[in-house]
């Protein structure tokens, strides 16, 4: 995968170089270039934001230096990278975009090529997504309901998640597919605790069906924890089971659950 990251602060990717990411990269699994936006600026100051029409508080980045850097980096990458002569998909970190999800990470992770646009203060112009959205795939997307200070840490959360779902970047090529919101069987159920070695720490102990060996139990075991999980920490997917899916002893422990729930834990 290609990957070319826009920002005021290229200096917020250095995690790019560590763990995963960093040895997909030395591998040349992906393919990651971050580029300063103020490259692109052309008065003495390389002011990238201005004052917003309308009034109100903060600043908006300016759409001729936006426009001119996509434009440069979609033309670097072009004619004989491993793109092929396509072109990206722009991703727009915001809190106004549509919600990052597992699902829409494997949906970015089969992309051959994406740019991530780092807005800071109020935002990008809006005639930027307007203008690619005339060429390319355009998407603004949210990690999450909370304010951050730029598109940033977004985008690093953002290439974490897409970059371990990467052929080969994970150790274990089943890390992945086990993940709780993974479509599969725990799809919409959060995964229960795990533990390790020793039985015993500081008088905490292992629950004595992981020792047993009994793999049909342990099974068991898990999926109730999973559920109970499911029900105490995120209500709304606890809300969201498809019955079908849930057999028999599923729905007495919910129902055993649910009667510990004041209605109003369970709305959203
Ligand atoms: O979620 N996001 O992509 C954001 C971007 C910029 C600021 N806050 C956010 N939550």
């Amino acid at each position: 995968m290609r990957l070319d990251i826009i920002s005021i602060f290229p200096e917020y990717f250095a995690p790019l170089d560590v763990s995963l990411i960093g040895k997909a990269r030395e591998r040349g699994t992906l393919d990651a270039r971050v580029h300063q936006l103020r490259d692109w600026a052309h008065d003495v100051h390389k002011t990238v934001d201005d004052t917003p029409y309308g009034g109100g508080p903060g600043m908006v980045m300016k759409p001729e230096v936006w426009g001119e850097a996509i434009d440069a980096v979609i033309e670097g990458g072009s004619p004989t990278g491993v793109t092929g002569g396509g072109s990206p998909r722009l991703i727009v970190p915001t809190p106004s975009g549509r919600p990052f999800t597992q699902e829409l990470a494997q949906e970015l992770a089969a992309e051959p090529w994406l740019l991530f646009a780092c807005g800071r203060y109020e935002g990008i112009d809006s005639r930027v997504m307007a203008e690619y959205g005339t060429r390319l795939r355009v998407d603004e997307i949210s990690i999450g309901d909370y304010v951050l200070a730029g598109g940033e840490v977004a985008t690093l959360v953002m290439v974490e998640a897409i970059g371990r779902l990467l052929p080969g970047v994970l150790g274990n090529a089943h890390s992945a597919v086990d993940d709780s919101f993974a479509p599969g069987a725990m799809r919409n159920l959060v995964e229960g605790p795990v533990f390790t070695k020793p039985p015993v720490w500081r008088g905490h102990e292992v629950p004595p069906v992981l020792l047993s060996g009994h793999h049909g139990k342990v099974a068991r075991w898990r999926r109730d924890e999973a559920l109970r999980r499911t029900v105490a920490n995120r209500p709304e997917l606890a809300a969201a089971l498809d019955p079908e899916t849930l057999d028999k002893h599923d729905r007495r422990l919910l129902e055993e659950l649910s009667f510990r729930f004041q209605p109003e834990d369970m709305a959203n």
